[in-house]
């Protein structure tokens, strides 16, 4: 077990590769400082960087290093060599050394053989922008599948890796990318890494046909599933618990919300009652994140299967932040690879809250449907959107006539469907019932004639 230590000092280095930056006066950038968005549209492109630039910084604290000092590089395109020009490397060696760097850690995927180069030139660890997920991931994994997965793809990743890096290995179990598998595997040879992969892939193989029968039995009753999908940090944890509070039954156990990047790891369940009184079950997921490692979109799928087995879906967006437009792109990108987007799908802009006066009223005329989870707003057209979607057990209206004698029966109409316009003739209760077929099936034979 690595023991407890003070955070890791992080170099942060982030690249573009785009065509060169329309040279803007430094001061500019600080003065926009506060508005979220440019009022001038020339300006987005900056406003994007900074908000990745950003959302990089968030990634490093949550895989709990400190920011020790940054470098940024622009260039028109990689170096096959180091990723970053030479005399950039330089400038990286100097600035690690003055920070006092433990690790730097590059924004973009290095090549075995970038990687290994960096690790030669620079005084501390190299890791890459997947190695760093891949920590949050292990960090925050609870299940044993979820850990399995982890685990999984930490030893893919690193196998092809291992070679030449003296670095990493001499600092076993300390810090970013050396923790899970690292501690035990990294000095082993590459025999014995692929003889774990074959046992992990075993055990998950197991996990997941337990989980398999699980969901079997479950679908044995017809409840329908919708699942929340969005961007990391979106608020889905958050609004997972707040339609649970609201509609869930009993004292559901509460998901972890937290400013942290992907918080949520493994699949969580909850059933909720809609407007309609039908019941659906909920799902909070792992969220995804911009050029997502595609080991391990395919590790995750299992964990993603909810998703797949959804019947809608709900797509939770973030409405503050400035990259909302690429952040629903990737989100779509990684639902086509699930190869989910044929399914209903519902937009939610979150965190209207935070949103000025002027831009909460665009947001509510638009197509999606304007929330805050945190303060509960906008919940139930929300509810009322998921009930409109399904198709699967649809509402149907129906009148009945019920000897009031059938109390199992009342009962049951009274909790899963809306009743209307009641009526008692002597023993007999006549009513409108609006409820799912499947609830309303069983009592055919109280229909009215006619
Ligand atoms: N202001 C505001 N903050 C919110 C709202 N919803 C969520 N948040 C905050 O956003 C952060 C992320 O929320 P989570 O619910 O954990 O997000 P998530 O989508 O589950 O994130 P991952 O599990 O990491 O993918 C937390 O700090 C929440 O408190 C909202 O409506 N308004
Ligand atoms: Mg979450």
């Amino acid at each position: 077990m690595p023991v407890p230590m003070a955070p890791e000092r992080a170099l942060l280095v982030t690249v573009d590769f785009g065509p060169a930056r329309r040279s803007v006066p430094r001061g500019a950038a600080q003065a926009r400082e506060g508005a979220r968005r440019p009022a001038d549209p020339s300006n987005a492109h900056e406003d994007e960087e900074d908000s990745r630039r950003e959302e990089f910084r968030e990634l490093v604290t949550s895989a709990g290093a400190v920011v020790a000092a940054e470098v940024e590089q622009r260039r028109p395109k990689a170096d096959p060599a180091t990723l970053v020009g030479s005399g950039k490397v330089e400038e990286l060696a100097g600035t690690a050394a003055s920070a006092q760097a433990d690790v730097a850690i590059i924004d973009h995927d290095l090549s075995p053989t970038q990687l290994r180069n960096l690790e030669d030139a620079l005084p501390c660890r190299v890791i890459d922008r997947t190695q760093l997920i891949l920590d949050i991931f292990a960090r925050h994994a609870r299940t044993r599948e979820g850990q399995l997965q982890v685990e999984l793809a930490q030893l893919e990743y690193m196998l092809p890796r291992l070679t030449g890096r003296g670095k990493a290995m001499s600092q076993l179990g300390g810090g970013i990318g050396t923790r899970g598998p690292g501690e035990t595997q990294l000095e082993t040879d590459r025999r014995r890494i692929q003889r774990r992969v074959q046992q992990l892939r075993g055990e998950l193989e197991a996990v997941r046909r337990i989980r398999a029968q699980q969901r079997q039995r479950r679908e044995s009753v017809p409840v329908p599933a919708v699942a929340l999908v969005g961007y990391t940090n979106a608020g889905k944890s958050t609004l997972f618990n707040a339609l649970t509070e609201m509609r869930g039954h009993g004292q559901a156990t509460k998901v972890l919300e937290s400013a942290r990047m992907f918080a949520t790891l493994d699949p969580k369940l909850a059933a909720i009652q809609l407007p309609s009184r039908r019941k659906v079950l909920l799902s909070d997921t792992v969220g995804f994140i911009r050029d997502l490692p595609h080991t391990l979109v395919t590790s995750f799928r299992a964990t993603l299967e909810e998703v797949r087995k959804a019947e809608v879906l709900v797509h939770v967006r973030d409405a503050s932040s400035a990259t909302r437009d690429e952040q629903k792109a990737e989100v779509e990108k990684v639902l086509g690879e699930l190869e989910v987007l044929d399914k209903p799908r519902i937009e939610v802009l979150n965190k209207v809250d935070l949103l000025g006066e002027e831009e909460r009223a665009a947001v509510a005329s638009g197509p999606a449907v304007a929330i805050s989870a945190k303060e509960r707003a906008g919940l139930e057209a929300l509810l009322e959107r998921i009930d409109a979607e399904l198709v699967q057990d649809p509402i149907l209206e129906q009148r009945l006539r019920i000897p009031q004698s059938e109390g199992d029966a009342l009962a049951a109409l009274e909790a899963g469907a809306v009743i209307h316009d009641r009526a008692y003739e002597g023993n007999l209760v006549s009513m409108t019932v609006a409820g799912p077929a499947s609830l309303l099936g069983r009592y055919r034979r109280f229909r009215e004639k006619g």
